[in-house]
């Protein structure tokens, strides 16, 4: 059976062109058509939910990419087969499939998602329509002891049967290619925890690319049946927002330090934040920590909530003793518990898909014009008139937006960039 589906699967491409090319005056439904085909090739297959989910990746896709030769298709279906399974490498191999800069290893990338995303919609309809997995973002400045938190949480899930991923999301690593995190290095015995699965943030990439390749990991480390995935970063930069906008449960984390240490920390990430866990509260730090939660729990209540199933907490931990960290966890737990009886973690992750959708096609866009032909002839000049204040800024924008739209549909290279 796996291998009809496999083999059913496969056919979803030269299915798709091959429906494209009947009569468009039939009176059939597209889908309905996809369905009675495959049970005419494969008699036996009935209209359920399988057939669904072909017909989902084949119209999703359409004609958008390129049909995968056979040495593809069988890279495709390794990895699905593998990660579905469970099996790390497979989990491993794809999200470098999804970080890659070849473009063509970006459609392959985008095929697989697709699958997966499927795969994970049936998933949770079984679940009641709920999430099948529980995400956690972590942010807080360098040497919060984030990764030390996330090494004695993970250990604790894995022993009580979860399996926890870790992501990192690493603004230095975008523009320095120098790590703030340290990565893996304070996370050594959960990375030898065969239910645990470690990701260090890319090495390269704008902070636009490795979030969205975050936001696809997400979903394959879910595939892989990940039920909890804990996404780690530095609070510098934009990129605790960002991560903020993919997880359903923001945790900043703060350590019991002074004035300075904590001057970096923003506003309005505090806002954000559905949980502030105050760390290190052991020996000698324990006093200093259990002012800071004084100060935080006040300061929070002066906030608008951002939930009406959620008032957010502050609460202590200490990674090195262990105290307070399965208080921690109750309390995500009944944070994810409220939020999902309220259907307002479900609104929430709806919300977030169409932010990232607005993130991706501002960002393409604007590469799209930034580098069409009309424009970049035209820039220069604009922008040294608007510096010297010759014309204004709107006027030389609207001169720009039109000189790209006038002739972006006739231009053959405006259609080539990417960000
Ligand atoms: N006293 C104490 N120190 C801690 C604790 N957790 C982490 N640290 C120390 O804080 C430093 C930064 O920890 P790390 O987990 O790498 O922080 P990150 O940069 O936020 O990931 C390290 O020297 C840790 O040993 C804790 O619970 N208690
Ligand atoms: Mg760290």
């Amino acid at each position: 059976m796996p291998h009809m589906y496999h083999s059913m699967r496969r056919f979803g491409f030269s299915l798709h062109r091959h429906i494209s090319s009947l009569p468009s005056s039939s009176t059939v439904p597209s889908g309905t058509r996809t369905c009675c085909l495959l049970q005419r090739v494969f008699p036996g297959t009935s209209p359920g939910p399988s057939c669904q989910r072909r017909r989902d990746v084949s119209t999703a896709l359409g004609s958008h990419i390129q049909e995968p030769s056979g040495s593809e298709q069988r890279l495709l279906d390794k990895l699905y087969e593998g990660l579905i399974g469970g099996q790390r490498a497979s989990l491993a191999e794809s999200i470098t499939l999804v970080e890659t800069q070849h473009p063509r290893k970006k459609e392959l990338a985008q095929v697989l998602l697709q699958r997966v995303l499927v795969y994970r919609r049936e998933q949770e309809s079984r679940n009641g329509g709920k999430p099948v997995a529980f995400r956690v973002g972590l942010s807080g400045p360098p040497g919060a002891g984030k990764s030390s938190f996330i090494e004695v949480v993970g250990k604790m899930l894995t022993a009580r049967g979860h399996k926890v991923s870790v992501l990192a999301v690493d603004p230095s690593s975008c523009t320095t290619g120098g790590s703030l995190m340290g990565d893996k290095t304070r996370m050594t015995e959960l990375s030898r925890d065969m239910s645990a699965f470690i990701r260090p943030s890319p090495a390269s990439g704008t902070l636009g690319g490795v979030t969205r390749t975050t936001n696809e990991a997400i979903v394959l480390c879910e595939g892989a049946g990940y039920d909890i995935v804990l996404v780690e970063t530095v609070g510098v930069g934009q990129s605790e927002f960002a991560v903020a906008d993919m997880v359903d449960m923001f945790v900043l984390l703060i350590p019991p330090a002074g004035g300075d240490e904590l001057q970096g920390i923003k506003r309005g990430i505090i806002e954000r934040a559905d949980l502030v866990v105050v760390t290190k509260s052991d020996g000698d730090l324990l006093v200093p920590a259990r002012r800071i939660q004084a100060e935080y729990t006040s300061a929070l209540k002066l906030l608008r909530r951002q939930s009406k199933a959620w008032n957010p907490k502050v609460v202590r931990a200490s990674s090195y003793t262990s105290e307070g960290i399965p208080e921690v966890w109750a309390k995500m737990e009944s944070y994810r518990d409220a939020m999902l009886a309220r259907g307002e973690l479900q609104g929430r992750r709806r919300a977030q898909q169409k932010v990232w959708l607005w993130t991706l096609i501002q960002e393409n866009a604007l590469c799209h014009f930034q580098n069409h032909p009309s424009v970049r002839e035209a820039l220069p000049h604009l922008e040294e008139r608007v510096t010297k204040g010759a014309i204004s800024p709107g006027l030389a924008a609207d001169l720009l937006l039109k000189a790209f739209s006038s002739s972006s549909s006739s231009s053959p290279s405006s259609s080539s960039s990417s960000p």
